[in-house]
């Protein structure tokens, strides 16, 4: 018997890498705890994260390479060596590229994010355009919606120097647990904090003032504080008039949505409007806190976002101390994802149906029409898809995705699990999770830390870089982007590669498991507008876009944020139909498909549970704790009805991707915001009935 070893390592569970102690005895992980002796944590951890062991030796692990024996879909596999998966990649993967062309090959990554700079890489050296990731449905939207604003320049509240922070849909108690712990600290230094959420929930009690509005009506309730900000003459004058494109445009259009009537549409009390434009203008420096999804997973998702960060414009608190401001940060392996451009040369898909996605480069292709495009061969055959991490669950319909999976010519998974979407695969590989493999991590500042491996692989499994520079170099491809060889050298090589520019090099980091501060390669700047125009077509920061404009004529898109109510839908029922229908308001314990798999997370919610406000369980005979059956205008769901008071009555909430009822089913698979192509997921139609 061995001695249990304490490894410095990360969790990577869902996104934020979290530092954490594994404790290892034997060659096993037996437990993990918040890291200790390090800035950011101090021995806490999430539900998500102290599930661990469950995760790394869950029952579903995949261990070995698999090939597909029995018919697609059908689930028979055979264990084969690592040498045939490869070859067989390299062989159907080249040979499709001769059939069809390189842009016949979509290259997919799901979470986590940590690879992905290194497939873009792989996608490019291929030659072809359709790198695609899971952000076809989170954070591009919101990055587009800001672009379209300030150009590029993507940030957040300066927490440190905020006097009033408005979060505009963020529930970073259970979303974003390591900066609960700064939002703690900001109440009591004594910071104001407006939170716009339709639900009360544990951030929106914190707050000093709740806006608590119907989902999707963020638009108007952002041009109505514009137009008391106006009105009570409390915007930046010297802002709007040297640095906006636009501003007499919009400051007449907003004058259609006084507090009153923006009541009428979102729900909220106007004089509660009228405190809250008061606070975010005059209690500045005033930090606005946004999401990656909730205001952006609407069919009006981009117009609203870009009426909520106009805000920033008309106050001026763009890139001041205590508003949005880039914060230090160096730069980190997604950085390199914004240095490293996706191949585009030719037509990618969804550049057609969304050509602003691709105008504010966005470097990867808009994949959420993926089933169309591969049953109907338009724009052109996609016969092969190269995956790590796909979940067809997080697609709307996603039975009709998977069956389309099944028709590809050749379809590789690299996962963590057996997962359904793994079933439809040809081949399937065995990845690593964080305990298993090294890497190298950019903290907040210009801290930069090493993850140690706990344990050597589970089975076979291997880490996803790994596993690309073979693909890599099975293929023979070079890698061009940037004239850098990074795919060709060994891992350690691509640790040292992403390190290099913070001056520290793998063997010191290695040494200082507290982690090190490296050079900050992106400074923080304060009023860079002054030196450097914005990166917008005018110079100016665009309350009325210039490159939305483009496409009036031939996508209808408008250049001001206006404000389009998706309940006005003559395509719907509303008799039949008569609530909301919000699904994927994020829960503790979950994450997206990947966790209904672990016991200690999966007690509460086997089933779907279908929160409904008491009234509307009265009202349509769904009884807590029954049965309840969800019919939307696109499918049927069964799962159990919970009431809730936490959101009004009207709005029927279901977490998403449970193989037991999938909220997903629900959503019609053309419901899109025809700007991101994002789909309705928090603003659908249903009716709920008892079974
Ligand atoms: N535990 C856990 N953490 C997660 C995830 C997870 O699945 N589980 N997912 C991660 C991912 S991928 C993402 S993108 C982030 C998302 O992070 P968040 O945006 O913080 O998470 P959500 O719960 O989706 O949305 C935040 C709040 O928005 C509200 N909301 C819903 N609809 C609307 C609307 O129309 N307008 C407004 N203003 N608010 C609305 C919800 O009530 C919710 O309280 O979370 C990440 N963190
Ligand atoms: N209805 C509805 N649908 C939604 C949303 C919603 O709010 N409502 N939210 C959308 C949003 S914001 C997002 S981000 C997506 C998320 O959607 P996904 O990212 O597709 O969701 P996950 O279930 O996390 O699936 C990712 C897969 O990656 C695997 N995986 C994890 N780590 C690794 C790794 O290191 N390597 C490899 N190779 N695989 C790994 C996991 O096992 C899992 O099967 O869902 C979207 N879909
Ligand atoms: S928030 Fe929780 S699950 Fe996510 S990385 Fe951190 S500890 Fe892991
Ligand atoms: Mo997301």
């Amino acid at each position: 018997m061995s001695e249990t070893k304490i490894v410095k390592t990360t969790c990577s569970t869902c996104g934020p890498c979290c530092e954490v102690d594994a404790y290892a005895k034997d060659g096993r992980l037996i437990s993990v705890e918040g890291a200790r002796n390090t800035p950011m944590q101090s021995g806490g951890l999430c539900a998500k994260g102290a599930a661990a062991v469950q995760y790394v030796y869950n029952k579903e692990r995949i261990l070995y390479p698999m090939k597909r024996v029995g018919r697609k879909g059908e689930g028979r596999f055979e264990r084969i060596s690592w040498d045939e998966a490869y070859d067989l990649i390299a062989e159907n993967l080249l040979r499709i590229r001769s059939e069809y062309g390189a842009r016949s090959a979509v290259f997919y990554a799901g979470y986590s994010k940590w690879y992905r700079p290194a497939l873009l890489r792989l996608s490019n050296a291929y030659g072809s355009p359709n790198f695609c990731t899971e952000s076809s449905t989170c954070f591009q939207a919101a990055a587009l919606a800001w672009r379209s604003i300030f150009g590029n320049g993507i940030c957040g509240p300066d927490l440190k120097n905020a006097k009033t922070l408005l979060i505009w849909s963020s529930n970073l108690y259970h979303t974003n647990t390591p900066v609960s712990k700064a939002f703690q600290g900001l109440k009591k230094r004594g910071v104001k904090v407006i939170d716009v959420d339709p639900r009360h929930t544990v951030t929106a009690h914190d707050a000093d003032i709740h806006l608590q509005l119907v989902p999707g009506t963020d638009g108007a309730l952002a041009l109505s504080m514009a137009q008391v900000i106006i009105e009570e003459d409390l915007y930046d004058k010297e802002f709007a008039e040297k640095y906006v494109y636009g501003f007499q445009e919009y400051r007449e259009y907003v004058q259609e949505f006084p507090p009153e009537k923006a009541e009428k549409i979102t729900g909220v009390p106007a004089e509660k409007i009228r405190q809250a434009a008061r606070t975010y203008a005059g209690n500045g420096p005033a930090g606005l806190m946004f999401s990656a999804s909730p205001v952006v997973h609407h069919i009006n998702g981009v117009q609203n976002y870009r009426a909520v960060f106009s805000l920033i414009a008309l106050t001026g608190n763009y890139d001041v101390e205590g508003g949005n401001r880039t914060q230090p940060g160096p730069f980190s392996p997604a950085n390199e994802f914004g240095q490293v451009r996706r191949y585009d040369k030719e037509e990618a898909i969804g550049q057609k149906e969304f050509p602003v996605w691709f105008d504010l480069s966005c470097d990867e292709a808009q994949c959420i029409r993926l089933a169309d495009y591969i049953e109907e061969e338009q724009p052109y055959p996609i016969k092969a898809v190269f995956a790590m991490g796909l979940n067809h669950r997080m697609w709307p319909q996603p039975k009709r995705l998977k069956a389309a999976l099944e028709k590809l010519d050749f379809y590789v998974n690299a996962e963590l699990f057996m997962s359904e979407s793994s079933m439809a695969a040809d081949l399937i590989l065995p990845a690593c999770t964080s305990y298993e493999r090294e890497q190298v991590h950019v903290g907040r500042g210009s801290r930069f830390f090493f993850s140690n491996r706990a344990i050597e692989p589970v089975g076979e499994s291997k880490n996803d870089i790994e596993i690309i520079m073979e693909v890599f170099r099975r293929m023979k491809l070079r890698d061009r982007t940037l004239r850098e060889d990074v795919l060709e050298g060994g891992y350690e090589a691509y640790m040292e590669h992403i390190l290099k520019p913070s001056g520290l090099t793998l063997d010191e980091l290695k040494a200082h498991p507290e982690g090190m501060d490296g050079r900050n390669i992106f400074p923080p700047g304060v009023r860079t507008y002054e030196n450097e125009p914005f990166h917008t077509p005018s110079g100016k920061a665009e309350l009325r876009s210039l490159v939305l404009e483009r496409y009036k004529d031939s996508h209808g898109y408008d250049g001001l944020p206006v404000y389009r109510d998706y309940r006005e839908n003559p395509a719907v029922d509303r008799d039949a139909f008569p609530l909301i229908l919000n699904t994927g308001s994020r829960k503790p314990q979950l994450f997206h498909s990947r966790l209904y798999r672990m016991p200690w997370l999966n007690n509460i919610e086997d089933v779907p549970l279908v929160e409904i406000h008491p009234e509307d369980g009265k009202r349509f005979g769904a009884e807590d704790g029954k049965a309840v059956r969800v019919v939307s205008p696109s499918g049927e769901i069964t799962g159990t009805a919970a009431y809730n008071v936490q959101g009004k009555p009207g709005v029927v909430y279901i977490y998403h991707g449970n193989p037991k009822g999938d909220a997903n089913e629900l959503i019609g698979k053309d419901y899109l915001d025809p700007i991101s192509g994002f789909p309705g997921f928090k603003g659908y139609f249903c009716r709920i009935e008892g079974v």
